[in-house]
């Protein structure tokens, strides 16, 4: 049965955010530029890139994280106005950190940051409140700050406490915030009865969460992934004949996905709004990234990319 799935397929487009401790760094450590224009790996891998201690990062940034331009409504009105019908926001990427309370860890929005508002709370519940579903990104597998990076990055964590960890952290992002429409896992390096048990974990707390496939590893077969809705590429289509399954893709607007203070190599409105038309003929869901400055805004050449591609949906969309 998968009735779970046609909201999902209707709705098409939807908008993604990476946001966390590394938006403040903006891609840069200790005066060097470690973002991806600059041939390294996007700027929310900072941690991994400048091979930061997890203490050191969480003791320099953390402190810092006080959005208090963050603004929920501000977020979701936007995304509705440019027909995103969905919203995927990281509520824990590789760095480990928590946007959302949680009682697994004290490396979390509430704990170890001046901030203490819980952003998945505010964010779920304004989408309830303007018809947006909603969702999470969940880095299950990386997580450099819980798990060992080997000599010198021992992890907070042991192997078996940190499979406990993703186990709470579930269960609270599926009980806590209301429908949880999609749960978007990513790099799944982890085993297959792990992944299984993740995925089992989602389907009894809310039988309609749309899982990504990546909760899989790459390497396992398509046919022996049983949790996973829908299939997702980034920045690319898969050939229309390899097509077999529900798909997504999901994009930048430039070259990272975490906020970065240099990067300027913005698509342009046209560039967009061709994918997006692209992804709509082919019935490939698109999730569009922003990456929020700091203080909690989004920018302004993201929002006006936003719009002219709202512009679009409205004429050539289907709702
Ligand atoms: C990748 C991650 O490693 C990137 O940081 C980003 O989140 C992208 C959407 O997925 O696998």
């Amino acid at each position: 049965d998968d009735s779970h799935m046609e909201w999902w397929r209707e709705a098409r487009y939807g908008m993604f955010i990476h946001w966390g401790l590394y938006s403040i760094a903006g891609g840069e450590w200790k005066g060097k530029d470690y973002g991806k224009e600059q041939g390294g790996a996007s700027a929310e891998w900072l941690m991994n890139s400048a091979k930061i201690p997890g203490k050191e990062y969480r003791e320099t940034l953390a402190p810092q994280f006080n959005p208090t331009d963050f603004d929920a409504k501000e977020w979701v009105s936007l995304a509705k106005e440019a027909g995103m019908k969905y919203m995927v926001i990281t509520s824990k990427h590789h760095d480990g950190f928590c946007l959302f309370d949680t009682d697994a860890t004290d490396y979390n929005v509430m704990d170890a940051t001046p901030f203490k508002r819980d952003i998945i709370k505010e964010l779920s519940e304004e989408c309830a409140k303007q018809g947006i579903k909603f969702g999470v990104y969940y880095s299950q597998f990386k997580d450099w700050y819980h798990r060992s990076r080997g000599k010198g990055n021992p992890g907070t964590l042991t192997n078996d406490e940190y499979l406990a960890l993703v186990e709470k952290n579930l269960d609270e992002l599926l009980s806590n915030y209301g429908d949880m429409a999609v749960l978007w896992f990513d790099v799944g390096g982890n085993n297959v009865v792990e992944a299984d048990a993740q995925g089992a974990r989602v389907r009894e707390l809310q039988p309609d969460s749309v899982i990504c496939s990546r909760l899989y590893s790459r390497k396992v077969p398509v046919d022996q992934q049983k949790y996973a809705d829908f299939n997702s590429l980034p920045d690319r289509l898969l050939p229309a004949e390899r097509m077999t399954v529900d798909s997504e893709t999901c994009m930048t607007m430039r070259h990272n996905w975490g906020y970065d203070r240099t990067d300027d190599a913005w698509k342009s409105e046209k560039d967009i709004v061709e994918f997006l038309a692209l992804c709509a003929a082919r019935g490939v869901n698109l999730l569009l990234n922003v990456g929020p400055d700091p203080k909690g805004n989004i920018l302004p050449e993201e929002t006006e990319r936003l719009l002219a591609a709202g512009k679009w949906m409205e004429v050539n969309g289907e709702s």
